[in-house]
């Protein structure tokens, strides 16, 4: 079969108002560049003429500018699952314009395989290579691809020649199967093969291939500063404290971090410590610095949904495939992310919390308790079912004015049950095997910053005293001081 190359517009001219879009890709990586910027221009087309256009979007996770930048621009979101990290998307959803609803990132494609969120009508799939039966080589993020092929009417291939044919090989396509049949995923360690190198799709449904030649656009990171350099840094002494009391093997386990400048300061240090040993990563996205482990040999392999890395680094993975190939694997977000294989590779995860609370209670989510910031993404997935889970935050922000340690959590993201360490750039706390009474004592005494520490004393000695010892009249007052006068150290016990 051959398939008609066609422009972005009258691929757009396929999607019709009311029409939900499965896309490829996860972050940046691999996300759509071109149909859904045409897509936008074809809404604003309608409502200039008094007419509805609106569409629903399942990804990976966020994705891009052509993508969420310019969809929300367009007011043609009708809503949004799992995940957004863009400033326009975020200006719709807390203006209640967007219907958004953040799910664990491992859930979304078997959801829409059970028939919990409606119809896929189009998917528009980014790809290095498409061969006449239909199979498809993605390019550096795998994400739902390929359960919103199996269940769209329609499928529209971008093939993007930024990107070496030569990636195939990389990615490992595989789709559990639903219950009652459901078997284990037989992935035994971080760097198995259990599927195909390609997406196998029904051909028929492709209704044309719009070629582009556009990078990911992924922006380096910022310089380390002396705060996440800390964190950094407290992470991995821990990490060798625990190696050295015999509680992480001396193999070390696989590592899972989030993305942003933390996560990035906090492998740069695991990597110069040298009583950490090589490790391998099995997680959601592999960022710039994994890539730079990789080149020192202190990271043997990652395993992950999506190759997120600025262009530059893209360069340098691509100018040396061969080597890069046998080091990275890329899978669907339901295989990078199953709780199931988090829990048997007994993977250590960081991640980032906005807000954490004196009793290990994680916020990821919501500003002050209402505005979306990204939302949970797979964060979840792996802090649920960790073999260590640590989270990681500087101890304040916006220079002071906020303590991201507060009596109560204003939004629960991760309870208690499921966080084992803190970590900020004031010190670790170790929650394992600790009453709340010693949680918030452990928790006040290392990770708080100076500034807040007498506040939050002041706090629990007001509180009625029992297990989970608070005082609800004045559980939020930290947020209602940051609401009604700017600054959170105005709160009074
Ligand atoms: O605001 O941007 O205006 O300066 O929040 O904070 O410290 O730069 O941290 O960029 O790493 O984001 C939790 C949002 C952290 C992210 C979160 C303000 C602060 C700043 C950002 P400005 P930082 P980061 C892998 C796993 C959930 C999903 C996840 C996230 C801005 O890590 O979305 O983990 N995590 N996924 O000033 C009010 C507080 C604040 C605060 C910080 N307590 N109250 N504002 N800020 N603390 C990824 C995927 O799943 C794909």
């Amino acid at each position: 079969m051959s398939f008609k190359i066609i422009s972005a517009q009258e691929a757009a001219s396929h999607i019709n108002d009311g029409d939900n879009l499965g896309l490829s890709g996860f972050t940046a990586a691999g996300s759509p560049k071109s149909v859904t910027v045409a897509l936008a221009d074809r809404a604003q087309e309608f409502h200039a003429a008094g007419k509805p256009f609106k569409v629903g979007i399942f990804t990976g996770a966020s994705t891009n500018d052509y993508v969420d930048g310019a969809l929300s621009r367009a007011n043609a979101v009708q809503f949004r699952t799992p995940y957004q990290s863009s400033a326009e998307s975020r200006k719709f959803i807390n203006a209640n314009q967007v219907e958004y609803f953040d799910k664990h990132l491992s859930e979304l494609a078997q959801e829409l395989r059970y028939g919990f969120l409606g119809d896929v009508n189009v998917a528009i799939i980014e790809a290095v290579d498409v061969t006449a039966d239909g199979e498809i080589t993605l390019t550096t993020g795998v994400g739902i691809s390929p359960t919103v092929c199996q269940l769209a009417d329609k499928i529209i291939i971008e093939l993007n020649s930024y990107n070496p044919k030569e990636m195939k090989g990389m990615h490992d396509i595989y789709q559990p199967c639903d219950p009652p049949c459901r078997k284990e995923v037989p992935v035994y360690s971080a760097s198995d093969r259990i599927g195909s190198t390609t997406l196998k799709v029904d051909p028929s449904k492709i209704v044309g291939i719009v070629e582009t030649c556009i990078p990911d656009g992924v922006k380096p990171f910022s310089p380390v500063d002396e705060t996440t350099q800390k964190i950094g840094e407290n992470v991995s002494n821990f990490l060798a404290d625990e190696l050295r009391a015999g509680r992480i093997p001396a193999t070390f386990l696989p590592i899972q971090s989030g993305v942003g400048n933390i996560a990035n300061a906090v492998l740069g240090c695991l990597g110069d410590n040298p009583e950490i040993p090589a490790f391998e990563m099995f997680t959601e996205v592999i960022q710039d610095s994994v890539i730079g482990l990789m080149k020192e040999g202190r990271c043997k392999f990652a395993s992950g949904c999506s190759l997120t890395v600025s262009d530059e680094v893209l360069k340098q993975v691509y100018a040396d495939l061969d080597f890069y190939k046998e080091k990275i694997v890329l899978r669907p977000s339901e295989i990078s992310n199953s709780p199931e294989l988090v829990r048997r590779l007994a993977l250590i995860t960081i991640n980032t919390a906005l807000e954490v609370d004196i009793y290990g209670n994680i916020n990821s989510t919501h500003v002050l308790g209402t505005k979306m910031m990204n939302g949970i993404g797979g964060s979840g997935d792996f802090t649920r079912n960790a073999y260590l889970s640590i989270f990681t935050c500087p101890s304040i922000a916006k220079g002071g004015k906020i303590s991201a340690i507060v009596p109560m959590v204003s939004h629960l993201d991760h309870s208690e049950h499921s966080v084992n360490i803190i970590v900020t750039e004031q010190g670790i706390a170790d929650l394992r095997g600790k009453s709340p009474r010693q949680r918030a004592e452990v928790i006040i005494e290392n990770c708080v910053h100076p500034m807040y520490k007498a506040k939050l004393r002041e706090y629990l000695a007001s509180c009625v005293s029992s297990h989970t010892s608070h005082n609800l009249k004045k559980s939020f007052e930290f947020h209602n001081a940051f609401n009604e006068t700017g600054d959170m150290t105005n709160a009074e016990f």
